[in-house]
């Protein structure tokens, strides 16, 4: 509730003017709360399953730990092992190692994660993969490109790979994540680089843990963003991750890293206050939509706008998974609070939209989530004014990962286990006897 609306009770102490004044500012209360109605964030965590699936799942192909496809024009696709390496996969399952890739932290959370084609694929024939490099000391998240060339005698691989960006100093902790959203006109990329379990990182505008940020396609800050131009401290601390939101207030420094150029974070921020982001995606409609973990309780659909602060480690829905608890999102309005929240859990492995009016017609414009906690896929439907609501959740026994749409339309997810399966989803046949 509204924190600052009079309690009822004290209402008969005023005279009459303030009555009226009151009776218009509570008409227009309701009015503000209609009007977002079910589009207001709402738990969703409750969600009963659907008792029936309206497409068919076929297993292509199994992989080590696979987290994300991406499809290339002519139809194939690129999928990512977690343990590192990185395929050239058909529509029938025929897998060809892609050559060059970059060395990878495997270690629980940490390892090769998202692989996305360049907006300008059809002249530059790139690829971009997030990964954790190793290091000294855990591993970074990094940002690379390459080349991808698959028509040369030695089978697929990268040529004049690149690191654009990446993560200093290198550190423990998982939750990195790792993916990309071009914005709409091809310009620009989004990258989400999680609070690596390290909570505090999250609020300080130092460091690039628990935030959005927008780069050139070459990895630099982008003109336009909120503190383009700024530079931050020259040194920042590293810590190892805490056990809770309380410990993390008082976490031992291990070490401390100091650039040896000017510290670009500042200006290569969108947004702030993220904690596990692992989807994230445009709409067709041009908003740019963010699914995160929370801890115990509390993932969120978040609504990304410039420059916000989505409240992590400060606030959720959620609680510390050691049952520390955690201040709720209603004592911080200055905070953006997410559009849906689901508590119990999904775990969201990734968002997509799916466009067009090729074999789920019925779908075009809404949004998936993998849900790997509860084995689901989960419909939303969006309003196109920054309000979500869910339609289907679907039990489809599998740790969803990632969901893509293929080609011609149909789906394609990824199973997060070993071996996990590459599967394809297609509409049910309509049997007639
Ligand atoms: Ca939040």
């Amino acid at each position: 509730m509204n924190r600052s609306a009079p309690e009822p009770h004290k209402a008969g102490c005023l005279g009459s003017k303030e009555k009226k004044t009151m009776k218009l500012a509570s008409a227009a209360l309701l009015f503000t709360l209609a009007s977002v109605g079910a589009w207001a964030q709402v738990n969703v965590g409750e969600q009963k399953p659907e008792t029936s699936l309206p497409f068919t799942m076929t297993t292509v192909s199994t992989f080590e730990l696979p987290w994300r496809l991406a499809f290339l024009p002519d139809g194939r696709m690129l999928v990512t092992e977690k343990i590192g390496p990185v395929w050239l996969v058909s529509q029938q399952g025929e897998k060809t190692l892609v050559g060059n890739t970059p060395p990878v932290y495997w270690q629980g959370q940490n390892g090769m994660l998202g692989v996305f084609i360049s907006p300008r694929y059809s002249t530059d024939q790139s690829i971009y993969l997030t990964y954790v490099e190793p290091g000294d000391y855990g591993g970074g998240l990094a940002l690379a490109r390459g080349k991808l060339n698959v028509t040369g005698p030695q089978g697929p691989r990268l040529q004049d790979f690149e690191v654009l960006w990446r993560q200093m100093p290198k550190g423990k902790g998982g939750q990195e994540g790792g993916q990309i959203a071009f914005s709409p006109d091809g310009q620009y990329l989004f990258l989400t680089v999680g609070d690596r379990q390290r909570f505090t990182p999250a609020q300080d505008p130092d460091q690039p843990e628990g935030k959005i940020l927008r780069l050139t396609l070459d990895g630099k800050p982008a003109p336009g963003n909120p503190n383009f131009g700024k530079t931050g401290a020259a040194t920042i601390p590293l810590i190892d991750p805490p056990r809770d939101t309380e410990a993390a207030k008082s976490a031992k420094v291990v070490s401390t890293y100091t650039f040896p150029g000017p510290n670009l974070t500042p200006a290569e921020t969108w947004v702030s206050g993220l904690r596990t982001p692992y989807g994230m995606a445009f709409s067709p409609t041009g908003e740019l939509w963010e699914v995160e973990h929370g801890p115990r309780g509390g993932d969120e659909l978040n609504l990304i706008e410039e420059g916000k602060n989505y409240g992590w480690p400060l606030v959720s829905y959620g609680q510390n998974y050691n049952g520390v608890p955690i201040p709720k999102p209603d004592t911080r309005p200055d905070l953006a609070k997410p559009a849906l929240y689901w508590d119990p859990v999904i775990a969201p492995g990734n968002l997509m939209f799916y466009r067009g009016t090729r074999t789920f017609p019925q779908w075009n414009g809404n949004g998936f989530i993998g849900g790997m906690g509860t084995k689901t896929l989960n419909r939303i439907i969006f309003d196109g004014h920054g309000g979500a609501k869910t339609a289907e959740r679907w039990d489809v026994g599998r740790r969803i990962r990632d969901v893509e749409q293929g080609p011609d339309g149909s789906l394609w997810m990824l199973e997060d286990a070993n071996p996990g399966a590459l599967i394809h989803v297609t509409p049910k046949e309509i049997t007639s006897r």
